[in-house]
């Protein structure tokens, strides 16, 4: 079994000789355009797992931990949320897909950031090195500082490190000049202190990646449904009917979720894919794990393509209810489930009168998609009795994204399909424990019973007002209202919006502290004084003086599982970010803070008994933590009660918002290749598409490239207008590709240069990082 999946069978699957040097990768080179590969996964996927491997780990250190990767006793997945199967159906061989291990051979890779390195390259020769090539440097080793004028970073210690941010800290005139943000990697126990640590501070600026990611599905979903999570497990997908993927790559983002799909396929169900582009990963898939079926036909994933326009969703989702309403009224009113709308549901009546209030025309231009295919799919719904829909970013990064959302929630209740099995919302999590940091209290606006909560479990009064997100954070740094910007890992200067103002705003900080394991560009565009906190991976040991300790992670589905490293530590010198937290807040807070921060440093144990106490539904947590497989957190929506104001789930009236006729010739989106994570970039290929060597290329429908007059090739200057602010974005590379017509794609973190800051809904201030109105002029050679 394990020689024929050959993950590590180095012959067999050409790995070059040489390591590739990352220096001679120029990212301007021309872009390589091959036919998108048709197929996701498969063997290809495993030979660019066992490419990463090589070039990144010791081989032996890097199978080691595959070996640990996602298994009950091994640790969690640091790449994206997707659920692991329940403890007695993982594979003890290979529970992973090829971005997990990706991510695992780049956080355990041998390089090693020495401070002779800091010495080597200042602030402003590194600022001139690629994204990859800062990353590709290695893991940080430990605690450094830039001060004020320096040009180069040098090592300090801990316990300097803590004072100093503890005198800034204790300087500012009002705790809400600190902002503290958040990536989605840090687990519930260092989470869940953290936010503690900051309330007591005194200040709920909280951003978190969140705010740019799902905190508009959070948003709807909790109106309409009373919970903001998914409502489906890993078990429902394969019991569907019919399942539509909106708006979410999941072959690159969340790879195995095409195991789940495939499962759902062999029991006969469909899946519709509204997209601009056709994403490879939903249209053919090899299983890697099951290598006897490389040879011959692979499973086709979708069944319908709908391609709509960027945007396109509510409306479409509007045309598809008119439909069903229809086909509901001719019918004998078996399309719709009536007596669950009557028993659980509130605002039938409105919902129906408003969409008698729309034209069905109008809805189907502007979604983009031919009126016949529309019709396949609600041909589809109506038979259908379990629907589950997802979606991730396509439908979230949009200013109307509560809209779409809730008019996916109105489908599920029409069709009844919520709260029974098979059925439900499948909002696809993307960092690995974002929805974990959630649940911890990583939010700028936590509800006051969890604050009355923590306040009494910690003896305290938490500050009340709300604080800022990521948007939120950027404005009052380049307004002067905060100071000090604190970054619980993440890259925050690539992934907020409007780069060029979020570098001015970290430039305008006094103090900046990242705490990492890569260097990134957030080190480098920095305040007056900066510190980089160089802390432990997923994949480490964690020892403490009381032994050896884990953490535990909340998945897509909302399941909680213990996650322990086993690898030795990069460097002596790293601290768990539990350590970093506990260290911090004592030297913030004082020697006379009641807090236990010492006990909690040495015994994780402790911090879980404090989670227990505030949170609901995490009842004898280290009891149930420890279980293999861990366990699931309450779901009212998934039981079928709806934990809203009159306990009813709500039919929402979503009105068509005007801007989605675009005022410029392109409407553009930023997405992620199958070669980074977020602002991570292992490489300049992106297989499933067919892009090779660049990632500075714009994909543009070939139509759209004869009716301006561009080759395959050309560099072109993309100029976006918000508000009447230009920003530009020179020299990328025209691919042509099967995008909807009047849409382009550029990469992410790329296109955040285009993004503006007001870019954003209006309710939960989700950038709108999927609709760039932009205009396009080819560049002279
Ligand atoms: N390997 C890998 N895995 C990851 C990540 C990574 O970077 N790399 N990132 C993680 C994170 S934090 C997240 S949030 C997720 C993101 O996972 P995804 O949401 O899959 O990521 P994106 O690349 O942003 O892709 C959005 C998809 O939506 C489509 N789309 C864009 N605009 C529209 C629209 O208006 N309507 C519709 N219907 N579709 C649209 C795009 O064509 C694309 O297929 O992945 C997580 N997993
Ligand atoms: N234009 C545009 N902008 C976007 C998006 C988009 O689609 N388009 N997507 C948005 C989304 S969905 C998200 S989630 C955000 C992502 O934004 P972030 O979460 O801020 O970014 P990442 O790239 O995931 O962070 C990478 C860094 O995290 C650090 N890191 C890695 N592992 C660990 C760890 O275990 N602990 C600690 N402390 N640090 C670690 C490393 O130093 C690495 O350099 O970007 C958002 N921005
Ligand atoms: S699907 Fe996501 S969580 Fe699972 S192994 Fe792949 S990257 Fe990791
Ligand atoms: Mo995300």
């Amino acid at each position: 079994m394990l020689k024929s999946l050959c993950f590590f069978r180095v012959e067999a699957v050409n790995i070059p000789q040489t390591l590739k040097d990352s220096e001679s990768m120029d990212p301007k080179r021309k872009v390589k355009i091959c036919p998108p590969g048709k197929i996701a996964a498969g063997p290809r996927s495993i030979q660019s797992v066992a490419r990463s491997i090589w070039e990144e780990t010791h081989v032996g250190r890097g199978i080691k931990t595959l070996f640990k990767l996602n298994q009950p006793k091994g640790f969690d997945c640091p790449s994206c949320a997707w659920p692991d199967p329940d403890a007695q159906e993982v594979s003890k061989i290979a529970e992973y897909c090829e971005n997990g291990a990706k991510a695992v051979a780049w956080e355990t890779g041998y390089k090693r950031i020495q401070p002779s390195f800091f010495e080597q390259f200042s602030i402003k020769e590194l600022a001139e090195k690629s994204d990859h090539w800062l990353e590709k440097q290695g893991r940080l080793t430990q605690p450094m500082v830039l001060e004020e004028n320096a040009s180069h970073y040098r090592p300090i210690s801990w316990e300097e490190a803590f004072a100093l941010v503890a005198d800034k800290l204790n300087q500012l005139d009002h705790p809400d000049k600190a902002l503290f943000y958040t990536s989605g990697r840090t687990s519930n126990e260092a989470a869940f202190l953290y936010q503690c640590f900051v309330r007591q501070f005194g200040t709920n600026n909280l951003p978190d990646c969140s705010n740019m990611c799902h905190e508009a599905s959070g948003k709807a979903l909790s109106e309409t449904l009373g919970i903001g999570k998914a409502s489906v497990t890993l078990a429902d997908i394969p019991e569907a009917d019919l399942l539509l993927v909106l708006g979410q790559n999941p072959g690159t983002n969340a790879p195995r979720m095409l195991t789940s799909l495939e499962k759902l396929k062999r029991n006969g169900g469909k899946i519709i894919m509204v997209n601009p582009l056709p994403e490879t990963g939903l249209i053919q898939f090899r299983n890697p794990q099951k290598p006897w079926e490389w040879v011959g036909k692979p499973t086709v994933l979708h069944d319908l393509h709908l391609q709509v326009k960027l945007n396109g969703d509510l409306p479409l989702l509007k045309a598809l209810l008119k439909m069903l309403l229809e086909a509901d009224a001719n019918g004998s009113n078996n399309v719709f489930d009536h007596a669950f709308i009557q028993q659980q549901t509130s605002g039938y009546e409105e919902l129906i009168r408003h969409l008698g209030t729309t034209d069905l025309e109008e809805l189907i231009v502007a979604s983009g998609v031919p009126e016949e295919k529309i019709r396949e799919a609600a041909e589809l719904l109506a038979s259908g009795k379990k629907i589950i829909i997802a979606w991730a970013m396509g439908i979230t990064q949009h200013r109307n994204a509560e809209n779409t959302i809730r008019e996916i929630v109105n489908i599920l209740l029409v069709k009844g399909s919520i709260g029974k099995k098979g059925a439900g919302t499948l909002p696809v999590r993307g960092h690995s424990n974002v929805q974990g940091d959630r649940t911890m209290g990583i939010w700028e606006k936590m509800p006051d019973s969890f604050l009355d909560r923590l306040g009494k479990a910690f003896s305290f009064n938490p500050p009340r007002h709300h604080g800022v997100g990521a948007v939120g954070a950027v404005e009052a740094m380049l307004s002067g209202k905060a100071r000090v910007f604190f970054g619980m890992g993440g890259n925050f200067a690539l992934a907020a919006p409007d780069t060029a103002k979020v570098f001015q705003g970290l430039q305008q900080c006094d103090l900046t502290v990242q705490v990492s394991t890569k260097l990134n560009r957030s080190h480098l565009i920095h305040g007056k004084t900066a510190l980089i906190l160089p802390c432990l991976g997923r994949t480490e040991k964690d020892i403490s003086l009381a032994g050896p300790q884990w953490v535990s992670t909340e998945d897509t589905a909302g399941r909680v599982r213990m996650s322990q490293g086993d690898l030795e530590p990069a460097s002596g010198q790293l601290k768990s970010e539990v350590a970093i937290v506990c260290g911090l807040a004592r030297a913030v807070l004082g020697k006379d803070n009641p807090t236990d921060w010492e006990g909690m440093t040495v015994d994780y144990d402790r911090i879980r008994d404090k989670i227990e106490e505030v949170i609901p539904g995490f009842e004898q947590y280290n009891r149930r933590a420890r279980i293999p497989g861990g366990f699931y957190l309450p779901n009212g929506a998934r039981e079928g009660t709806f934990h809203t104001r009159d306990q009813k789930a709500k039919l929402t009236v979503n009105p068509l918002p005007a801007y989605l006729a675009p005022k410029t010739p392109f409407t553009l989106m930023t997405i992620r290749s199958h070669d980074q994570f977020n602002t991570t970039v292992y490489g300049y290929d992106d297989r499933y598409r067919g892009i090779a060597d660049s990632r500075e290329v714009v994909m543009m429908h070939a139509d759209d490239m004869q009716e301006y007059g561009c080759k395959a090739g050309d560099r072109v200057k993309l100029t976006s207008i918000f508000e009447g602010e230009e920003r530009t974005l020179e020299g990328f590379q025209v691919v042509p590709y099967a995008i909807t017509r009047g849409c382009l794609a550029v990469y992410f973190p790329e296109g955040n240069v285009l993004v503006a800051l007001g870019n954003r809904s209006g309710e939960s201030q989700c950038p709108a990082s999927k609709f760039v109105e932009v205009h396009l002029e080819i560049m002279k050679p």
